[in-house]
């Protein structure tokens, strides 16, 4: 079965997620099922202050959280801005598996998610709610990149099946627009998956990955014969291109392939991998544009 399964996550805490999706990609479970219970992992956790519980808030101090999740029917579900629900990732599986659309977002997501049993929940801890009291002091605005070296979890793999399916979860830019959508819950931005070429996921400044339609570029790089890593570069190049100076800007991309080769790409120094397959789980330091 070659390099079959395997599972690559964004940055230092995607070793843990990996983790729980490698229990279930090791017994012959679904793609689907390893990304969805991998990213519940940082999503759950308090002390991962980018991801679902524990996120930071937006600028009138609400943790507002977008998520995708994709398979390899090219079926897709997502929520964006949805508060109260520590999983969202799970939300967004249920809005692909019970409900005739793609996306709900705000209330309407919130009001299903409800309705789905999940429960509500306070997301603002009392570090973020600190955090918000002391940005409030001088409200700049101004994303950071490589934020404590970890950010959104995007996760993708390939199971024993030779099924792709990948998740992305976040809560988004800290001290951003309340309202504010950023590309993680985007299919095709954020994350994007096609069973016959590969997956990709992307991580940092959504706003920018938006602009280029980051992840179907990616994989369609890879259906024109590019490597993953290649796919990845040739996307941040186009980032690049657009804007007159990415010194501020940082975005990831990481991709795998139906061989189960995998690769990814940023535009600064600073972006890692955890990738999980028989040779073990590690991090990888990504490769980066310079100038
Ligand atoms: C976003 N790509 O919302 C996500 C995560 C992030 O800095 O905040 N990156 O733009």
């Amino acid at each position: 079965s070659g390099r079959k399964p395997v599972v690559v996550s964004t940055w230092n805490f995607g070793k843990t997620a990996n983790e729980a999706a490698w229990e279930i990609l090791s017994q012959n479970g679904s793609a689907l099922d390893a990304v969805e219970a991998g990213v519940r992992v940082p999503e759950g956790n308090p002390e991962v202050r980018t991801v679902g519980y524990g996120g930071r808030p937006d600028r009138d101090g609400f943790v507002t959280l977008d998520a995708c999740i994709m398979d390899e029917n090219d079926q897709c579900g997502s929520v964006a801005a949805l508060q109260h629900i520590k999983h969202p990732v799970s939300v967004a599986r249920k809005v692909k598996e019970e409900t005739p659309h793609v996306m709900l977002v705000g209330q309407g997501a919130l009001d299903f998610a409800l309705d789905q049993g999940f429960e509500k929940e306070d997301l603002l801890t009392k570090a973020s709610q600190e955090d918000w009291e002391e940005w409030q002091k001088n409200t700049e605005y101004q994303p950071e990149i490589n934020i404590e070296n970890h950010d959104t979890i995007g996760m993708i793999a390939l199971d024993n099946n030779g099924n792709l399916s990948g998740a992305c979860t976040t809560s988004g830019t800290a001290w951003k627009m309340h309202g504010r959508v950023g590309d993680s819950p985007l299919i095709g931005s954020g994350l994007f998956v096609d069973n016959e070429v590969g997956a990709a996921v992307a991580t940092g400044l959504g706003e920018e990955i938006i602009r280029i339609g980051g992840t179907h570029l990616v994989v369609e790089n890879m259906r024109r014969g590019d490597s993953p890593e290649q796919a990845c570069k040739h996307a941040v190049e186009r980032i690049v291109k657009k804007n007159d100076s990415v010194e501020d800007i940082q975005v990831g991309f990481i991709a795998i392939n139906k061989e189960g080769q995998f690769g990814g790409y940023s535009i600064q120094e600073g972006f890692n991998y955890a990738v999980f397959d028989k040779a073990g789980n590690r991090l990888l330091d990504s490769s980066y544009w310079v100038n």
